[in-house]
């Protein structure tokens, strides 16, 4: 899109404005304005293409009669608009998308004949759309929750989706489980709540009825379901698939998304607030990113092994609940995608777009894991009733970018004008007919089954602890405390106690030392005794790259910091750490109490980017607090300040401070540590302002 045009779509469109002052819109008798088309606006035009002469008034038998019947015009429009909603996606109803592309860097040529996997150097445009999974389309971004990481890449060979969350393993490892995991993670069917959240008894109820889920709940009760960003979440593929080389040879292999901004969470309190200051804090911080030329990018790895290598790993890799440590098969980076386009709107592309992982090419297959079989039917079914036509596949942002033709005709809203008589295959009538491609066309991996068949779950899926265990163990200590707190939070809201004992009962196979502290956070009597475990628990040696903090970035690139400052601040402090913070990479923002800004120390307004009331420190990853005297006596009556500067200090983040900023900390009663420096130390506050201070928490919170 032309940079003019984007920013006419953000308000700030100077001529437009300017015309608008100076009365374009001319107001009419009754007191109404209107606008004319002419220079740049063309007629505003029925669906059939009529110029409307009036769109401000219905037509009525006088100007205070009733409406007539004959008007066309208003019944064009609200029809139209009585349509506009089509059904949310049943899951991952919130989202967020972008254009951008893929760039493969090293060949997998050996193992698989797909280009995308082949042609080093070649950009492959994508569309990826980041969802979180329980709320409707309308709840806010940051509830404790999966996070969806589909990508879209329009290859030359077709479309393929991969279809991945940001944790690597699933709930349940069949899909004939799905609706019953959904439903209960959903409302409650009878009172229409919670929205968005996990936090209540029939979720709770099935988990505990659940144990192949044990492995997914430490991933939920983790950090990893608060990320600060969309741009600091990994994803992954989850399921493995198939590589199929020239040879008709496979190679099973799971996919990665790293993001280059490391991964970061927010604390739980943190993402509370930030669920009131900003519901839409991740889908703003997206788009203020790409519009401001920050791509958000990944790099692309994959995890490639054999069936001799599965056959001795201590678990079955087609158990979605299981996931394979890096420290076994390593991870080989492929590629990178970088996200660097914004739809042009939001309901034609991000809505309507259609993910299916059955959207594969040539040269990548399926692997038998159950919950992949089942996917690969639900999602092109839930298409046909989301978007309505088994032509879903022409709308611009689902069709694929290569040629593609075939003799499926009709249905719901064609688009497409065939010509020709032909409408079969084979056919002896037409010249330019399309036809099979038996040399690259697709080809499933020629695989043996044999077996029983039946309704039954393979004794390899039976370990429900072990992986679970050695997330739990793997994790640094303030990481295995967040993991504990969410549990005694989550569980504090269930209502049934013999679902909290039972939840605990299953923790006690995990790691005892965690069932105690959320027996002692729920305050149990006793601790509830483990349920009988279908397979042992295998010792595994933990893997760091499971680790959230261990894979945090030493930067302030891609992270916000918020300067507060009121009348009679000093000028030149501030400027100073504006400087510090940009430069080290990250985005800055005045905050003053009024929007208009501050008059400094030197008489001089330096305007604010936010207004203090709806600016809270939640929104920053660390903050700036310079003030005078009197601007800190004023805001220390102010409790949106005393917020800001409270809140910074819990959320564990760096707090620079000059001697008007130390007098608001000591009214709101906030301490002094490593993380909070003085302003005229920039390069301290940029060190400590790249990290959360950890060890404060003990000092703010009680953990469990
Ligand atoms: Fe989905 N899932 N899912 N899912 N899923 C959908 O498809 C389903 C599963 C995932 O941004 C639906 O278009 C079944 C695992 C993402 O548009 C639906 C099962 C993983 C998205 C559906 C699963 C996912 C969906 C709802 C169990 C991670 C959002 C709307 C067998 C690997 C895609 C839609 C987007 C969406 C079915 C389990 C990821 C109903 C039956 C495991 C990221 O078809």
């Amino acid at each position: 899109m032309s940079k003019r045009k984007m920013t006419a779509k953000l308000g700030t469109d100077k001529p437009e404005r300017e015309l608008a002052a100076k009365g374009a819109a001319k107001p009419a008798p009754g007191g109404e304005l209107h606008q004319s088309s002419g220079g740049g606006h063309p007629p505003l035009t029925t669906n059939q293409g009529v110029a409307l002469s009036d769109n401000q008034n219905s037509l009525k038998a006088h100007p205070r009669g009733p409406a007539l019947l004959e008007d066309f015009i208003l019944r064009d429009k609200i029809t139209h608009f009585d349509h506009e909603r089509i059904p949310e996606r049943i899951v991952h109803a919130r989202g967020t998308g972008m254009h951008g592309f893929f760039e493969l860097t090293a060949s997998l040529k050996q193992y698989t004949t797909a280009r995308i996997l082949n042609e080093v150097g070649v950009q492959t445009p994508v569309f990826t759309r980041i969802s979180t999974v329980a709320g409707g389309a309308g709840s806010v971004d940051t509830p404790r929750d999966v996070r969806g990481f589909s990508v879209k890449f329009y290859t030359q060979e077709g479309n393929w989706d991969l279809v991945g969350n940001n944790i690597p393993v699933f709930f349940i490892q069949d899909a004939i489980k799905f609706p019953d995991l959904v439903h209960a993670v959903k409302m409650e069917p009878d009172r229409g709540f919670p929205q968005s959240a996990t936090a209540h008894d029939t979720f709770w109820d099935f988990i505990s009825l659940t144990p192949e889920s044990m492995h997914m709940v430490m991933w939920i009760m983790s950090d990893r379901t608060l990320p600060r960003s969309l741009r600091m979440i990994e994803g992954f593929g989850v399921h493995s698939f198939r590589l199929i080389n020239a040879a008709s040879e496979s190679t099973f292999v799971k996919f990665h998304w790293r993001p280059k901004l490391g991964l970061q969470s927010t604390i739980w309190d943190e993402t509370v607030k930030i669920a009131g200051a900003d519901p839409d804090f991740h889908r703003r911080d997206m788009f203020d990113a790409i519009t401001a030329g920050d791509f958000p990018e990944w790099e692309f790895s994959v995890q490639l092994f054999t069936q001799e290598q599965a056959d001795k790993f201590p678990f079955d890799h087609l158990d979605a609940t299981k996931l394979i440590p890096e420290e076994l098969v390593p991870l080989k980076v492929i590629g990178r995608m970088v996200l660097n386009r914004w739809p042009n709107n939001f309901f034609a592309e991000t809505e309507q777009v259609a993910f299916c992982p059955s959207h594969v090419v040539p040269g990548i297959d399926f692997s038998n894991d159950p919950l992949l079989q089942g996917r690969l039917l639900s999602y092109q079914d839930t298409q046909l009733s989301r978007l309505g036509s088994p032509n879903f596949h022409q709308i611009p942002v689902n069709a694929p970018k290569c040629p593609f033709s075939n003799q499926q005709r009709d249905g719901h809203m064609q688009m497409e004008q065939p010509t020709g008589r032909v409408a079969y295959e084979p056919n002896s009538l037409s010249k330019d007919s399309p036809r099979e491609t038996p040399a690259h066309g697709f080809r499933s991996a020629p695989i043996t089954e044999t077996g029983e068949k039946g309704r039954i779950r393979p004794e390899s899926f039976a370990d429900h602890y072990s992986q679970a265990r050695q997330f739990y163990l793997s994790q640094t200590a303030y990481e295995q405390a967040h993991i504990a707190s969410a549990l005694v939070f989550e569980l504090s809201k269930v209502e049934h106690g013999h679902i909290r004992e039972a939840m605990v009962g299953h923790l006690r196979h995990v790691e005892e030392d965690l069932a105690k502290r959320i027996a002692a956070g729920l305050a149990l009597p006793k601790l509830p005794a483990a349920p009988p475990a279908a397979a042992p628990v295998k010792p595994m040696k933990p893997s760091p790259a499971l680790q959230i903090i261990g894979k945090m970035k030493d930067t302030l690139a891609g992270r916000a910091v918020g300067i507060l400052i009121a009348d009679g601040s000093d000028g030149p402090v501030v400027k100073k750490i504006k400087k510090a913070a940009t430069d080290a990479g990250a985005a800055v923002k005045i905050i003053a109490p009024k929007v208009g800004g501050a008059k400094l120390a030197d008489g001089s307004m330096l305007a604010a980017d936010g207004q203090l009331a709806g600016s809270p420190s939640v929104l920053f990853d660390a903050v700036a607090v310079i003030l005078s005297d009197e601007g800190a006596k004023a805001l220390s009556k102010e409790s949106a300040a005393i917020d800001f500067v409270r809140d910074a200090f819990g959320h564990l983040k760096a707090i620079a401070v000059d001697k008007g900023g130390q007098t608001l900390l000591q009214e709101a009663g906030v301490g002094s540590d490593a993380g909070v420096v003085l302003a005229n130390h920039q390069d301290a506050f940029i060190t400590a302002a790249k990290s959360r201070q950890w060890d404060r928490e003990k000092s703010v919170r009680t953990l469990a």
